[in-house]
């Protein structure tokens, strides 16, 4: 097996340590050893075409070797060539930004830009990371003696990464890549090759000299888009984010790709499942899978359904790789133990930012040989994302950490506050992506999905490979993270938010928008009555099952025993649910025809306060309409809504026409500025409104099925930053 010993890897100031504040870490020494987690891709050397097919490249004999020693050139040369070597010999540089070690493998990707000579080491950029290597390693290519240069082209709309493989042939001799970079941005044209060795700023063929003097110089002065850096979304989209694909559409949309006996056959269901049990995004699994089993037909994934290549040692791949009883169990392996718990896991070692990335950031900095493992991975989701309607691409907002190699080291925090603890650090690696829950900032931090799974108070990683979306976030400042793709995911919500019930089964969602459940139960019977309401007072709605006269209260959202059983009224009575004495916990008031019986307390006999009010006719709401922390009711006569502030009877405080008379209407506190509100529901739409007055909605989505019962609670418990 061949293995490296890691350098020590320690943060580097690079001397800006007092410019950024108190958010730098000073990261720890390590010592490691690494090599590439699927080596057998270095025993069959693929590339990917134009549809997006993984193709194994025949020619890997390095032949003749382009290019002069770089420790008796002359002059000139703009190129670094890498492919000096046989297939199975990678090349190890040190990242010059952060200190540490990396690896490259010259079949892959051979050529990087040529920076010059530093302490007797060759500089150079490729694939994101500025990187010294040894002269012996490699050689200097001068940019009119290479028959192929990588470069970018717009094609039908698409960002088209060109990669070579050999710069002594042309691309139609060689192969390479052709890796798609999703939609080409509005200042790159058809027609023009532009260059590039970050994939974010590019040059034009008449600039290449200037590319390597603003490379040398730490700027990107003469890029086309020298302040509009490019990230390609799903190189860059945080691996703890979701597909909005459901388990059957990703079923179909891999199906669609395969040819007979493909070991990748029906495995999207299994790639969503595990996603939403160890967050790990399934579109961008499933582009991993695709490249690294060559769609399901590679030897390791037919003879042991390994479909990541998972432990296939370089000395011999096919032998050593893991078995796997069933596909299922290795997208289980792979998601939980090695993406959840490692290379998402800012205190492993393996981790580098937890994104697909390039050779900057990003798991492809550890995890592949192939500089492109991740624009590849990413190649394929975009490909599928493509093919199926486009749910996914432009969805989450993303920000990064270091638009320029400068290598800080920002702290993420439990609270947005530089107060609170630091749960972890980024690490100096640059571009890092940020997926930004709330595109707006508290007290100048974003708030941020978790890359390492947290334990319960948000205050330190947990082990093992569990990730739950809603509750693992943190806190960043916003002054180190430029947002670079503005997405249309509507942030969770610590206010009231809708569950849609069928029969025994409560799918739960924590933003008002449409779209598959970010939390699903079962609980009771499905033909038990529900109530939903805070029993306990901790600021979180939860159940409770009525059976006849008999209820089942529920402190926690899951399923299980009732935490609290009374006998209370009658069976035919109607039950309503309100905080009526301001306490914060909601308790139950009968009502018979046109009396209301309150309670206060979660418990039989007497009740508190009776008052007549209305008709018996009448549809009755609940809510707290003038913010007093006070539950009252609202009288609905068809179109016609009656307002009371007070628990008694008399005139109502405010009479408003809303929607019309065949609607469905809830009230909630749809903002969290703690007033109830009306939502009109109209088979599967619903309109929001944050004020009490007609007029136009505040809010319109479509949300389940026309016939789908609905509820409306607060199901996450409120952060302390997150009182705006
Ligand atoms: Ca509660
Ligand atoms: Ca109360
Ligand atoms: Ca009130
Ligand atoms: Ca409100």
């Amino acid at each position: 097996m061949k293995t490296r010993k890691m350098a020590a890897v320690l943060s580097v100031c690079l001397g800006l340590c007092g410019l950024f504040g108190g958010e730098i870490s000073v990261g720890a020494a390590e010592e490691k050893t690494f090599t590439g987690e699927n080596a057998w891709a270095q025993e069959h050397i693929t590339g990917i075409d134009e549809e997006g097919n993984v193709y194994e490249i025949e020619d890997t004999e390095p032949g003749e070797i382009l290019g002069q020693n770089p420790l008796t050139l002359a002059e000139g040369g703009q190129l670094v060539n890498f492919r000096t070597k046989t297939i199975s010999e990678n090349t190890y540089y040190t990242d010059a930004v952060t200190g540490g070690d990396g690896y490259t493998n010259g079949q892959y990707g051979a050529d990087a830009a040529y920076l010059g000579m530093e302490n007797g080491k060759v500089k150079f950029m490729l694939s994101g990371v500025v990187g010294l290597a040894d002269p012996t390693d490699v050689t200097i290519v001068n940019l009119e003696e290479a028959k192929s240069v990588s470069h970018y082209e717009v094609t039908g709309g698409r960002l088209i990464h060109r990669v070579t493989v050999n710069m002594s042939k042309t691309f139609a001799e060689s192969y390479g890549s052709y890796l798609d970079n999703g939609d080409a941005p509005s200042y790159l044209q058809e027609g023009v090759n532009y260059y590039s060795y970050d994939g974010h700023y590019f040059y034009t063929y008449e600039n290449f000299s200037n590319m390597l003097a603003d490379y040398r110089a730490g700027n990107r002065d003469h890029a086309v888009n020298a302040s509009n850096p490019y990230f390609n979304y799903f190189q860059y989209l945080p691996f703890r984010s979701k597909s909005n694909y459901s388990a059957s559409e990703l079923n179909s949309m891999i199906n669609a790709r395969l040819t007979a006996g493909s070991k990748l056959q029906d495995m999207g269901q299994y790639m969503v499942e595990d996603q939403n049990q160890f967050g790990t995004n399934a579109l961008l699994i499933a582009g991993i899978a695709a490249n690294e089993s060559g769609w399901g037909t590679s030897t390791i994934s037919q003879t042991k359904n390994n479909i990541f290549g998972i432990h296939a040692e370089d000395s011999n791949p096919e032998e050593l790789a893991s078995t796997f009883a069933t596909v299922q169990d290795c997208i289980e392996e792979y998601t939980k133990n090695f993406i959840s718990a490692q290379y998402t896991n800012p205190e492993n070692w393996k981790y580098s930012g937890s994104f697909l990335g390039n050779k900057a950031s990003g798991m492809n900095v550890r995890y592949a040989s192939d500089p492109y493992w991740g624009e590849k991975a990413a190649s394929l989701a975009w490909s599928l994302d493509r093919a199926s309607g486009g749910k996914d691409h432009g969805y989450y907002t993303i920000g990064i950490k270091d638009l320029l190699p400068q290598g800080t080291d920002l702290n993420v925090r439990t609270e947005a506050t530089t107060n609170s603890g630091i749960v972890y650090s980024s690490g100096s690696w640059p571009y890092q992506a940020f997926l930004i829950m709330d595109p707006q900032t508290i007290n100048g931090f974003y708030r941020v999905q978790s890359d390492g799974a947290l334990n319960s108070s948000r205050t330190a990683i947990a082990k093992g490979g569990s990730y739950n979306y809603a509750n693992m976030f943190l806190y960043a400042s916003a002054s180190y993270i430029d947002v670079v793709v503005e997405g249309t995911a509507v942030p969770i919500s610590y206010a009231d938010t809708f569950a849609v019930r069928r029969g025994n089964q409560y799918f739960f969602k924590y933003s008002l928008s449409g779209g598959e459940a970010d939390a699903l139960i079962a609980y009771g019977r499905p033909e038990d009555e529900v109530l939903v309401g805070d029993w306990d007072g901790d600021g979180v709605d939860t159940l409770c099952v009525r059976r006849g006269n008999i209820y089942y209260f529920k402190n926690t959202i899951n399923g299980g025993e009732a935490d609290r059983v009374i006998a209370y009224g009658r069976p035919e009575d109607e039950v309503l649910v309100g905080d009526w004495d301001g306490d914060g916990r909601d308790t139950l008031c009968v009502r018979r025809d046109s009396m209301y019986y309150f309670k206060n307390t979660i418990s039989g006999g007497e009740a508190d306060r009776v008052i007549a009010y209305g008709h018996p006719e009448d549809e009755v709401l609940v809510g707290d309409w003038d913010g007093d922390g006070k539950d009252t009711l609202c009288v609905r006569r068809n179109s016609l809504y009656y307002f009371k502030n007070e628990i008694d009877g008399g005139e109502a405080d405010r009479v408003i026409a809303y929607g019309r008379a065949g609607d469905q209407v809830l009230s909630g506190d749809w903002d969290g500025d703690e007033v109830d509100t009306l939502c009109v529901r109209r088979d599967s739409m619903y309109y929001i409104k944050n004020t009490i007055d007609g007029g136009e909605a505040d809010r319109t989505f479509a949300y389940g099925k026309a016939e789908d019962t609905i509820l409306v609670g607060t199901w996450l418990e409120k952060p302390a930053s997150e009182n705006r």
